[in-house]
């Protein structure tokens, strides 16, 4: 088999944003423009020859091309072996197991995560390097500066690999094992949640869950894992991965996983409901008629890890994103561990983990992990929660209720304003930038801003630096807004308005988040122009 060097030329705007290149398909079908991308990954990498690499997808349209031309590329670069998942499936959490139990050098995962799929849809790639974990900004950075000197890409002339089979042919020089893509991961959330006590809870007729995988990846680990192993039988629905994810937006949260939320807001509500997005590393958690925050989750699994046996020796510290709420602050002061505030995105928690300075993190975008894998961890997420509910034997609500009646209730609301014009947006954030100076000491009606800045980060393991990571908005008396762009759209700007306040009075805590914060809700408007500069009178999306 004959190794190709082909002549190829630049294509702009291949930067990796918050988790790595996502665009559409239809600029990932260039000709050129995935191999571009993935040679430039391996020029920037090191000492790869003969190691293996992980590679897998969350079978989103062009998932099964991409493959083939990666494998074939890995071959010709010099990988001496590639761990494929079975039909190119790995969700990215078992990316990241898979990484880390066969010391791999590292892996790629193709997905576009929480974005639609299909022809018209997105697309996208991303490598984890040998912890398992997205690859540091000085990785990606440097990925994106050979995108722009690339001139040629090596590749195997060779026939595609039939993905169907599990085992191992070989490629040339090259192994290719294609593993079974959900045993490695069920493994390991054996090894750290009470199976049997959470079988019981299902055996005992009384608990009643909803899972809805979304037709994405986590839909083969939750048919083993939920219906198969712990017998959550006629209690999963979508689990079958469709390239288009059925033409839904596989984004768990409050919108676009609104047939869950509707049968858990119903009648008859079963006890608990859950989600998983794309590529299975986002949750949404949700009891009878209650949605739990991603902050807030992250909390009551930080104060409830001790009856958990893969926890129960207890945690190092929690990290958070710092749009995150601060309700995960509370538990660790009270826990008398660490909190850190990292900017977005999972890559930022990764010296942490390897470390031991943290086990749990967690971000407000319906991402929780811990230190068992270099990824936030949907489907971790929801046995977490089976087994807190199978020992406490209480309902969501009542947990939630409980936590907040001991630490206090952080009101917590994100609205997005999708595909914004750039523009509008950028002047948006400026324009609040440019005034940091005069807004502390201005008041709104009860509230007074205490400060404005711009949110940067140093990285207590390795010192680098990061900046421009949102503007914060801190009012006298703890509330606050934070506004951001996304780093993972595809069209125009997304831009991210956060709001937080707290309350220690139990009497409040049942209130709706909205109405808790509708005078932050105002002043942000007032404060940003948000209507002015984006057009738009409301959000897209409100969680
Ligand atoms: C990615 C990152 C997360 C980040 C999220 C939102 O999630 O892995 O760490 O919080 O994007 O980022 P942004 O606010 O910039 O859109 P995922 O699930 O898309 O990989």
């Amino acid at each position: 088999m004959q190794i190709h060097t082909i002549s190829t030329q630049l294509f702009a705007g291949q930067k990796p944003g918050t988790s790595g290149l996502r665009k559409q398909v239809q600029v990932f079908q260039q000709a050129h423009y995935l191999e571009n991308f993935v040679q430039a990954i391996f020029d920037t990498l090191e000492g790869y020859a003969g190691k293996t690499l992980v590679l897998g997808g969350d079978g989103r349209y062009y998932n099964r091309n991409a493959i083939q031309t990666i494998l074939k590329m890995a071959a010709a670069n010099g990988f001496g072996r590639v761990l494929v998942g079975h039909n190119g499936l790995l969700s990215t959490p078992a990316v990241s197991a898979v990484i880390r139990q066969y010391q791999a050098f590292g892996g790629i995962v193709l997905s576009a995560s929480h974005n639609p799929g299909g022809p018209e849809g997105d697309f996208g790639i991303k490598y984890n390097i040998s912890n398992g974990g997205p690859a540091p900004e000085k990785i990606t950075e440097a990925i994106y500066a050979r995108t722009q000197s690339i001139r040629s890409y090596k590749i195997l002339a060779a026939d595609d690999l039939d993905l169907a089979r599990l085992g191992t042919v070989q490629v040339a020089d090259m192994q290719v094992e294609v593993i079974d893509s959900v045993t490695d991961y069920a493994k390991l959330m054996e090894s750290l949640f009470d199976f049997d006590r959470i079988n019981q809870m299902f055996k005992s007729g009384a608990f009643q869950m909803r899972f809805d995988a979304m037709h994405a990846i986590t839909g083969p680990y939750a048919k083993a894992i939920l219906e198969q192993r712990l017998g959550a039988a006629g209690m999963l629905l979508n689990c079958t991965p469709l390239e288009d994810f059925g033409g839904g937006h596989p984004d768990p949260n409050l919108t676009y996983a609104k047939d869950l939320v509707d049968i858990l807001f119903g009648a008859d509500a079963p006890q608990f409901g859950a989600a998983s997005d794309g590529d299975g590393d986002r949750n949404m958690i949700l009891g009878a008629h209650c949605f739990v925050t991603p902050s807030d989750s992250l909390a009551v699994l930080a104060a409830n890890a001790h009856l958990v046996p893969g926890y129960k020796d207890g945690l190092a510290g929690i990290a958070r994103s710092m749009p995150t709420s601060a309700a995960a602050d509370r538990v660790a002061a009270a826990l008398g561990i660490d909190c850190f505030e990292t900017p977005t995105g999972w890559k930022f928690f990764g010296n942490l983990l390897d470390a031991g300075k943290a086990t749990l993190c967690g971000e407000e975008s319906f991402g929780t992990g811990s230190n068992h894998v270099r990824e936030k961890d949907g489907l971790w997420a929801v046995l977490f929660w089976l087994n807190i509910l199978a020992v406490r034997q209480q309902s969501v609500g009542q947990i939630l209720r409980e936590h907040w009646a001991r630490f206090g209730r952080n009101f917590y609301s994100r609205h997005d304003y999708e595909a914004v014009p750039s523009e509008g947006a950028n002047r948006l954030i400026d324009s609040l930038r440019n005034r940091f100076g005069i807004l502390p000491g201005q008041r709104f009606g009860d509230y007074e801003i205490e400060f404005a800045d711009d949110f940067s980060y140093t990285d207590p393991v390795d010192q680098s630096f990061t900046q421009q990571q949102g503007i914060r908005i801190g009012f006298v008396g703890g509330s606050r807004m934070v506004f951001r762009l996304s780093g993972t759209g595809t069209a125009g700007a997304t831009l991210r308005l956060y709001l937080e306040s707290y309350s220690a009075d139990s009497a409040t805590h049942n209130l709706d988040a909205q109405v808790a914060l509708a005078d932050l809700i105002k002043i942000a408007e007032e404060l940003a122009g948000i209507r002015q500069h984006t057009g738009r009178d409301q959000p897209t999306v409100i969680t």
